[in-house]
Order: structure tokens, then sequence, then C-alpha cells
């Protein structure tokens, strides 16, 4: 854990306790410091009732607090502890900032830190691939679901890998990154934001927070990243998907996709930036494999081979998954299992898909919305459930068949997050196998 004298003698509450939220109260503690903690969930307020006061921020007086340290996951746009906190002039913060504010006590090190609608986890996971395969210790954290403050402090030399959303972004003002990287920006939590700049802004902000002698990495594939690169102080390295050599993306096996070239072009620049030899990077690419939940290959049942991407939480991430199996002979192979909570209405990055589907499968909230969006183009079961999509794809897929569940949704109206709904699209695929199923 990272613990700091920063934050000795100094009252802290703390909104939220899930992954990050707990993980702060254990730094905050550690380090001196006095906690007033709050969850709406009770059985979440036990965990630190040994460590914390328990009380709720929005019932107490905020004055003489240090900070409100708010989890990622709390709605700021709508939550009332942010007026209430103006009001008492106590900063809004959250464990990305308790980070930046520790930084100076720990050992000297480099901080990479990774933006983007889309890639951020596997760029993250690969360049932190490509560190340790050059010998340097590094640890990632942050949005890739690790709480950079739970893990243990680097040495001397160490490089922290951080994968930041736009709403840790939001709750960050002093992070200056070594290296700040921007992958991508298409329209996305848009419930959070004041409309589609307000989003791209918060991206902004990453490098609006760098010192100019640092290194920006930014993909220059869509117009709002190309006008961020305009605007950075850090020395910046454009990149492009296009910079990609199809004959060396070949040799890169958890790599595939025009998806993945972006975010190897990205991990490239960084590795050169950090001073990492091309041997040693062109050697962890192919070395590297894929995270769970992105395109990843399930099983085979009945010659059917089953995909869970169930990281693809919008419709600019799920387009890669759907270009990825191309019809064969002119016969679509794809069925595709979708919906949930949507971004948008509209499915749009998808259509240049979607000749390569044979069968839609809807679900979830957004499930009827898709079913009639899609019936025009293709063959589509309004099913509903996930269990109930995979069992109908079972009797319906070929040999040859692909079925990729890319919902281009959150998951949140039917499960725990995008891993809960992964994990019981394996369960399902799984069940298929068995002999009365199958
Ligand atoms: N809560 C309240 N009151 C509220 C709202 C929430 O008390 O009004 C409580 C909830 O009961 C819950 C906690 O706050 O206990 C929720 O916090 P959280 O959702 O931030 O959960 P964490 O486990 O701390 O996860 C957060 C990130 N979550 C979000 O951004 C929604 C995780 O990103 C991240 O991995 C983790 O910190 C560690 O850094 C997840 C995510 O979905 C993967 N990110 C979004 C994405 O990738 O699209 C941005
Ligand atoms: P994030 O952490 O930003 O959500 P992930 O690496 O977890 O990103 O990938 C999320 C989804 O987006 C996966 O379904 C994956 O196939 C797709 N994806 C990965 N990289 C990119 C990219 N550079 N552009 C668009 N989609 C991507």
């Amino acid at each position: 854990m990272i613990v700091s004298p920063a934050f000795a003698g100094k009252t802290y509450a703390v909104l939220g306790l899930a992954r990050s939220g707990l993980a702060t109260v254990a730094t905050l503690v550690a380090s001196g410091a006095h906690v007033v903690a709050w969850d709406t969930r009770e059985e979440a307020q036990a965990l630190v009732a040994d460590k914390a006061e328990i009380a709720d921020p929005l019932t107490i007086d905020l004055a003489g607090f240090d900070g409100i340290v708010v989890s990622p996951g709390v709605p700021l746009n709508r939550h009332p502890i942010a007026e209430k906190a103006r009001e008492a002039g106590v900063p809004i913060i959250g464990d990305i900032e308790l980070f930046a504010l520790a930084r100076p006590s720990l050992p000297p090190h480099r901080v990479v830190g990774i933006t983007g609608t889309n890639g951020k986890s596997t760029t993250t996971a690969l360049i932190h691939h490509i560190i340790e395969s050059a010998g340097i210790a590094t640890r990632m954290g942050g949005n890739i679901g690790l709480p950079i403050l739970g893990q243990e402090p680097l040495p001397e030399g160490g490089i922290y890998v951080l994968e930041l959303s736009s709403y840790q972004i939001d709750l960050t003002y002093s992070l200056d990154c070594d290296v700040a990287v921007l992958l991508n920006i298409t329209p996305d939590h848009l419930d959070r934001y004041d409309g589609f700049d307000g989003y791209v802004g918060s991206k902004a902000r990453l490098f609006e927070m760098q010192s100019e002698g640092h290194d920006a990495v930014v993909a220059i594939d869509d117009e709002p990243s190309r006008a961020i690169a305009t605007q950075v102080s850090a020395r910046l390295h454009s990149v492009s998907a296009l910079d990609v050599d199809t004959a060396a993306q070949a040799l890169w096996p958890s790599l595939q996709g025009p998806h993945n070239a972006q975010n190897a072009a990205v991990a490239v620049a960084v590795g050169r930036a950090l001073g990492i030899t091309d041997a040693v990077i062109e050697s962890a690419l192919a070395t590297f494999s894929s995270l769970p939940h992105r395109m990843q290959r399930v099983t085979e049942v009945n010659g059917v081979l089953y995909v869970n991407d169930s990281k693809a939480t919008n419709a600019a991430s799920t387009a890669p998954a759907l270009a990825a199996y191309p019809a064969v002979e002119g016969k679509p192979r794809i069925h595709w299992i979708l919906g949930g909570v949507a971004k948008t209405d509209n499915l749009d990055e998808c259509v240049p898909y979607y000749g390569n589907v044979a069968h839609a499968y809807t679900m979830g909230e957004s499930g009827h919305m898709f079913a009639e969006l899609l019936r025009p183009h293709m063959e589509v079961d309004d099913s509903e459930m996930l269990l109930t999509a995979v069992r109908r794809t079972a009797r319906v897929a070929q040999p040859g068949d692909v079925v990729l569940l890319s919902p281009a949704c959150a998951s949140f109206d039917q499960f725990r997050d995008f891993e809960a709904r992964g994990d019981a699209f394996v369960a399902a695929v799984k069940a298929l196998e068995e002999p009365d199923n199958g």
C-alpha cells in the first residue's frame, strides 16, 4: 500500500467505499489522517468501521476538512456533495489526486497516464508488459481495476502505469505525467457531462496538468484527439493506427485488428519516450497476451467459436469486433449478442459491418430499441436475457460461425459490471458443452 507523510494530521471525508474508496481509507489512515467515510451501502460502511468515523458528508459540517475524496462512480454532475463542498470551500478530489500528492515522498519514479474512450486497459497492460520486458520495475493501477493506492510502492527508477478514466481525471488536479497518452475520443458517458465537448474537455485536462519537458503521445485518428494534440504543452508524439505495418502486426497474436494497431502504435511511442529499445518493444508486442472480456476466445462448441467481448460498452468499441470476422464467400458468420444500457440511440459505428452479421440477439434495457433498429438489415431475435440469447445461438449457428458477445452497451441494467456479464456468458457457453444441453 502507498503511505505518505503528505496526509499526516489531515482530515478527509471519503465518499464511496468500493475498490478505490477502500484503498483510499487504508492509505489515509495508515498515513496518519483522520477519516470520515461513507457509502450508501451499509455493508460497505462495515468494512471500514474499525478505521474511520462513519458519517454521511452531506449531513456533517465540512469546515476544516482538507478534502472530500469521491469515488469515480459517484456522478458529480448530479450528486449534492458537489454543491455542499463548494459552499464549504473544500476541494473534491479522487484517489489519483492523492497519489499525485504522495509522489514527492515516494522514491524517484516516473508515471505514464493513459486515457481515451476505448483501448485504455489493453494499452495499459501492453505498456506495463513492455516496461517489464525491459527489466524496469513497474506497477499498473487505476481504472483497470487496481486502485493505485493499494499497490506496493516501487523502488527508485520504477514506472507507474495508470489507466485513467475521464471520471478519474475530473477528480485530479496535480498529476504531472512523465508520459501522458490519449488513444481516441468518441461519444461515451454523456450522462455525466455537459455534452460531448464536456467529455472531450475532461480528457484534455490530463495534458493541461503536464510540465513542458514531459512527453505526450496522442493517436490522431479522430478529430477531437487531433484538436487536443494541437494544444499540448509537453513534447508531442503524434501516432496513428495507420503507422503499424501489417506484416509486423501479424507477429502479435494478441494485438489483431485495426483497434489494436492503434493501441500498439501508442505503446511503441510510449516505450521509446521511456528510452526502451526497439528490440525490446518488438519482442514484447509478440509476447503480450490479451486481457479477459476483450475479444476473448472462450471455446468452440459443435464447430462454432464463442467470443467474449463484454468490455465493448459502446458502439465504437463493438465495431472492430464485428470487423474481425468477415463474411466467407458472401455468407455472414457472426451471431451478435448486444444490448444493455445504451450510450446512444444508434449503432452508427457498427453499420459498415452489418454485412458480417448473420443474426443479432438483443437483450437488456435497449434490447427492443436495437431489435427494431437492426431488423431491416438482418435476422433479429429479441432475446431479452443473455442466457436465452446464448441458448438460441446454439440452435441457430452453423459450424464455422462465430457467436460474439459485444454488447455496445454498459451492463448495469442486468449485471454488476462488464466482468460479471462476461463471466455469465462464459458460464452459459460452458453449459452448452455439457451433453444434455449441447
Ligand atoms: N456510492 C455511494 N453514493 C452514490 C454513488 C455511489 O455511496 O451516490 C457508492 C457505491 O455504493 C459504491 C461506490 O460508491 O460502493 C462506487 O464506487 P465506484 O463505482 O467508483 O467503484 P470502484 O470499485 O471504486 O471502482 C472505481 C471505478 N469505477 C467507475 O469508474 C464507475 C473502476 O472503473 C476502477 O477500476 C476502480 O475505481 C479502481 O480504480 C470501472 C469502470 O466501470 C472499471 N470505469 C468506467 C469505464 O471504464 O467505462 C469509467
Ligand atoms: P477501455 O479500458 O478503454 O474500456 P479495453 O482495452 O478494455 O478499453 O477495450 C474495450 C473494448 O474496446 C474491447 O471490446 C476492445 O475490443 C475495444 N477496443 C480496444 N482497443 C480499442 C481502440 N483503440 N479503439 C476502439 N476500440 C477498441
